[in-house]
């Protein structure tokens, strides 16, 4: 998503994380690169601006926080008012209601449909989808396609001529379902007649939601047509799609940000299971490779107990990481995501990342690890470094596997191991505890 903004953003992160001493020099160096970069993403000039004075404001004039270096400061800094840019979390109604959602042509109405049945369902709620488009001939066919394949309840009709009739009946028809999200027709421009039928369907179903949905490509055009929406039906919030297949994304989404039609989801891919709510902090910690350092705390709250995420924390202070620690990893792992996800939520490590260590999709290959572990003396896990090909051949046997299979293990504890020490060889967990993140 947004692949050119974000290795700018990165860059950036990495300049400033290297630079000795900053003075207004560097902060303007910086602040014109900044501004290249957001401007190549179609950010308005004159919010570009903006932000620039007071980000330089901001990092000469302001006093670091107790125990900030000037750098974490600016860093601190250009983070929070980027998160400002894109504006602020939105409220996302979690209990029973109606969704009704509208656009223009292919901005993405039917496929989105089917992304937020998706995303309630796996929240707890029940789902059901209603085809309000009547002009185009297949697009019964494609709600009816997108319904079948995430089992979702639907009511479509291709005898009905009226939306509002279609509607109506939906709310009958799909009385089981506590999510009601109605796909409307698109059209080339919002004219009279779509402003028309929107209204109408929008007083048959009384909608608490009535989401635009604006593809990113529109670039920061997308504030103009927020706004035409917003004044000739109404609308709640936006959701911005096609993330990612376009570098404008950033400039549709500062746009919207300040023409007081918020965006509440976005969408980045063909796939059902590529959208999600909007949060700003989340969406630009990820942009500048600080991960999603707020998610991750919270998903880790699940699956590690205090007193691990201490142990593991000294293990990482103090440089020890063998076999047994790997081990543990690996079944972390396995309930929190891929190693590159979690890493990434770590400030300045997102860009330092070795690539190929998702093993969040391999389960059976984290078995086999834990298999081969655990057929490894209590000597060999303490010190994998006396596993030779020798030891490898015994271990492969006592384990069922294959010496390649050992190999590649002890692979991936050496990427592990050095993926520790980089943690801490660049304090990076004091960073993050100056953020205030309780690790
Ligand atoms: N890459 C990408 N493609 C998307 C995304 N959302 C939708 N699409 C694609 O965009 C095309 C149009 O999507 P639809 O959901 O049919 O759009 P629509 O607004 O319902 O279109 P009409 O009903 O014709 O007005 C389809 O090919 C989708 O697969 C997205 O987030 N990323
Ligand atoms: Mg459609």
């Amino acid at each position: 998503m947004l692949k050119k903004l974000a290795s700018g953003l990165r860059e950036l992160m990495k300049k400033l994380l290297s630079t000795g001493h900053i003075d207004e020099k560097v902060v303007n160096e910086i602040i014109k690169d900044l501004q290249k970069i957001l401007i190549e993403a179609d950010v308005n000039i004159e919010l570009v601006f903006k932000l620039s004075e007071r980000i330089k404001e901001r990092i000469l004039k302001e006093k670091p926080l107790p125990g900030f270096t000037q750098r974490e400061h600016a860093i601190k800094v250009i983070y929070d008012e980027l998160v400002k840019l894109v504006g602020e979390k939105q409220e996302i109604l979690l209990k029973p209601c109606k969704i009704l959602l509208i656009g223009l042509f292919g901005s993405g109405k039917t496929t989105t449909a089917g992304k937020l049945a998706l995303w309630y369902r796996k929240r707890g709620l029940r789902p059901g989808l209603v085809g309000c488009d009547i002009h185009r001939p297949a697009a019964m066919d494609q709600l009816e396609q997108i319904a079948k394949q995430i089992s979702v309840p639907y009511f479509i009709s291709r005898e009905l001529k009226d939306a509002v009739e279609i509607a109506k009946q939906g709310i009958e028809k799909l009385k089981k379902a506590d999510v009601l999200i109605f796909d409307s027709a698109g059209r080339d421009a919002l004219d009279e007649e779509l402003a028309e039928e929107l209204k109408r369907l929008k007083q048959a179903i009384n909608p608490d939601e009535v989401l635009l949905i604006i593809p990113a490509d529109l670039g920061q055009v997308a504030k103009k047509q927020a706004e035409e929406f917003h004044k000739l039906v109404g609308i709640t919030g936006v959701v911005i799609t096609k993330l990612d297949g376009t570098a404008k994304g950033g400039g549709a989404l500062t746009a919207c940000a300040t023409s007081g039609a918020p965006v509440k989801f976005i969408g980045f891919g063909e796939k059902l299971d590529a959208f999600d709510v909007f949060d700003p902090k989340r969406f630009i910690s990820r942009l500048i490779g600080m991960g999603d350092i707020e998610a991750l705390l919270e998903k880790a709250k699940e699956v590690i107990s205090k007193e691990k995420a201490k142990t593991l924390q000294e293990k990482l202070e103090t440089g020890k990481f063998d076999l047994n620690d790997f081990k543990e990893q690996l079944l972390t792992l396995r309930k929190m995501g891929s190693l590159s996800s979690i890493l990434e939520a770590i400030p300045g490590l997102g860009m330092a990342l070795p690539k190929g260590i998702d093993l969040s999709k391999e389960e059976e290959k984290i078995k086999k690890w834990c298999v081969i572990i655990d057929s490894m003396t209590k000597e060999e896990r303490a010190n994998p470094e006396i596993i030779n090909s020798s030891r490898i051949k015994r271990i492969a046997k006592g384990s069922g596997t294959k010496e390649e299979d050992v190999r590649e293990l002890l692979r991936h504890y050496e990427q592990a191991k050095k993926i520790a020490k980089m943690i801490r060889g660049r304090g990076m967990i004091k960073f993050l505890r100056k953020f205030g993140l309780k690790l």
